[in-house]
C-alpha cells in the first residue's frame, strides 16, 4: 500500500510544552488523566473527512491548488479508495480515534442513484475493514444534501417532493452506514434549508417539510436499531441568505414546536456562532442550559471577515470557554470535537495538515487543563452560587416554586426597604480569568 505521509513518524509523539519539534504535541497527551478520564476520553477528536482529504483550496477567485496524491487519477472509485487509505494513515499517525464524513466525501456521485448507493456501500465496507484494523471509528455521519445541483432550492425544504425523496434516500443510506461504522451520532446541518428571497418562499410550508424530514429519519433510526444521537448544527446563513437553523435558541424552539426535542441534541460550531453574531461560548451555553449540548465543530472565523472561513482553532480563550462548559455539564456522551476546519489556500503541503491538527489538539488539550484547574478551584462556581443565592432560599425560592402571586410580591415590595446595589465585578472576574489563562498548566 502506498504511503501518503512518508515524512511523518507514527504516531505524532507527546514531548511536552518545551519541545522544539513542530511535529510533536506540547499538551495533548492522549493517556494523561484529567479529573478521572484520559485526555482522549474528554476530547474525542474527530478528523473532518471533507476538509482534510477532499479540500482543494478553491475559493471564489480560483480553483483547486492542493496536489493531494490520493485525489489524482481518472477513476472516481479508485480515487475514493486511495482517499480512504490516506485517511486511515493520517488518523493513525495523528493518533485520533474518530473521523466524520458526508456520504459524498467517502464515495462519488454516479450516473444513477442506485449505482451511487452501491458504490457507497462498497466504500463503507472498506472503511469498516480499515476501522477493524486500526481501532479508529466514525464519530458521526451525515449526507451531503447541498452540493448537487438538484439541491439548489434546498433538500427537505425543496418545493419539489421528488427532490425531498432523493434527499430521504440519501439519509437512509448515510444513516445505515453510520450505524454500521459504529457512529454514535448523525448530523443534520441545514445546508440549503433556507431561502434567498421571501418572494418565492413559503416559510411556514418549508419549516413543516423540514420537521417531517427529521421525523422520517428518527422513525427509521428506530426501525434499524440505531442507538446514537441525532444532532442539528445551527448556522444562520451561507449558502442561503437565511437558514432555518440559524442559532441554538432558534433550533431549540423549532425542535420543541415540532415535538422532536427528545431525539436531538445540538452540534455547535464556533464559526457558525460568530456568523450568527454570537460568541462560541454563548451558543454552547444556550445548548448546554437546555441539556442539549451534544457535540462541537471546533474551528474559528476571522473577526475581520463575514464568512465561514473554517480556520483551525488556535484561540486559547475560546477553547477554555468551550472546555469549561463541557466539564460543567459532565462531558459529551455521543459527540466529540470535530475539526470542521481547513488549512489556508496557501498551506498546500500535505505536512501542513499535520501542523494544523497538532496545533488545534494542543490548544484544546491546554484548554482542558486550564478548565479543569478552574473547576477544581471552584472560584467561578462560587461567584455564580453567591450571585443567585437569593433565589436558592427564602423569597427567591418561593417565587420560583410559584408560591407567590403578583399581589403577594406587590405587598412584600411595598413594605421592604430598597435592596442594596451590588457590583457585578466584571473587570475583577476578567482579571481572574486571565490569570488562569496565563498560568502554564502542570
Ligand atoms: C458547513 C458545515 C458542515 C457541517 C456538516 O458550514 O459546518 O460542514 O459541519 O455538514
Ligand atoms: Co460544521
Amino acid at each position: 500500500m502506498s504511503m501518503y505521509f512518508p515524512t511523518i513518524k507514527k504516531p505524532v509523539p507527546y514531548e511536552g510544552p518545551d519541545t522544539r519539534n513542530p511535529l510533536a504535541f506540547r499538551y495533548y497527551d492522549a493517556k494523561r488523566r484529567v479529573g478521572g478520564r484520559t485526555m482522549a476520553q474528554h476530547l474525542r477528536f474527530a478528523v473532518a473527512y471533507w476538509h482534510t482529504f477532499k479540500g482543494t483550496g478553491a475559493d471564489p477567485f480560483g480553483g483547486s491548488v492542493y496536489r493531494r496524491p490520493w485525489n489524482e487519477g481518472a477513476d472516481a472509485v479508485d480515487i475514493a479508495e486511495k482517499t480512504l487509505d490516506a485517511a486511515f494513515e493520517f488518523f493513525e499517525k495523528l493518533g485520533v480515534a474518530f473521523y466524520c464524513f458526508h456520504d459524498r466525501d467517502l464515495s462519488p456521485e454516479c450516473d444513477t442513484l442506485a449505482e451511487t448507493h452501491r458504490v457507497f456501500d462498497r466504500l463503507v465496507a472498506r472503511a469498516e475493514r480499515r476501522q477493524r484494523e486500526t481501532g479508529v471509528r466514525l464519530l458521526w455521519g451525515t449526507a451531503n444534501l447541498f452540493s448537487h445541483p438538484r439541491y439548489t432550492h434546498g433538500a427537505a425544504t425543496n418545493p419539489d417532493p421528488r427532490v425531498f425523496a432523493i434527499a430521504a434516500s440519501q439519509v437512509r443510506h448515510a444513516l445505515e452506514a453510520t450505524r454500521r461504522l459504529g457512529g454514535t451520532g448523525y448530523i443534520f446541518w441545514g445546508g440549503r434549508e433556507g431561502y434567498s428571497t421571501l418572494l418565492n418562499t413559503d416559510l411556514k410550508q418549508e419549516r413543516e417539510q423540514m420537521a417531517r424530514f427529521l421525523q422520517l429519519a428518527v422513525d427509521h433510526a428506530q426501525k434499524i436499531g440505531f442507538r446514537g444521537m441525532f444532532f442539528i448544527e445551527p448556522k444562520p446563513k451561507e449558502p442561503s441568505a437565511h437558514q432555518y437553523d440559524s442559532d441554538a435558541a432558534t433550533v431549540l424552539g423549532f425542535l420543541r414546536e415540532f415535538d422532536l426535542l427528545d431525539a436531538f441534541e445540538l452540534n455547535i460550531e464556533a464559526n457558525h456562532a460568530t456568523l450568527a453574531g454570537h460568541t462560541f461560548e454563548h451558543e454552547l451555553t444556550v445548548a448546554s442550559a437546555a441539556g442539549k449540548l451534544g457535540s462541537m465543530d471546533i474551528n474559528r472565523g476571522d473577526p475581520t471577515l463575514g464568512w465561514d472561513t473554517d480556520q483551525f482553532p488556535t484561540d486559547l480563550p475560546s477553547a477554555v470557554w468551550a472546555m469549561s462548559i463541557v466539564l460543567r455539564q459532565g462531558g459529551l456522551k455521543y459527540g466529540g470535537l470535530n475539526f470542521d476546519a481547513k488549512v489556508r489556500r496557501g498551506s498546500f503541503d500535505t505536512e501542513d495538515l499535520f501542523h494544523a491538527h497538532i496545533g488545534a489538539m494542543d490548544t484544546f488539550a491546554r484548554a482542558l487543563l486550564i478548565a479543569d484547574r478552574m473547576r477544581k478551584d471552584g472560584f467561578f462556581e462560587k461567584v455564580l452560587r453567591e450571585r443567585y443565592a437569593g433565589f436558592h432560599a427564602g423569597l427567591g425560592r418561593r417565587i420560583l416554586k410559584g408560591e407567590l402571586t403578583l399581589t403577594d410580591l406587590d405587598e412584600f415590595a411595598q413594605k421592604s426597604p430598597e435592596p442594596p446595589l451590588i457590583s457585578g465585578r466584571q473587570e475583577y472576574l476578567e482579571n481572574r480569568w486571565n490569570a488562569y489563562l496565563a498560568s502554564t498548566p502542570d
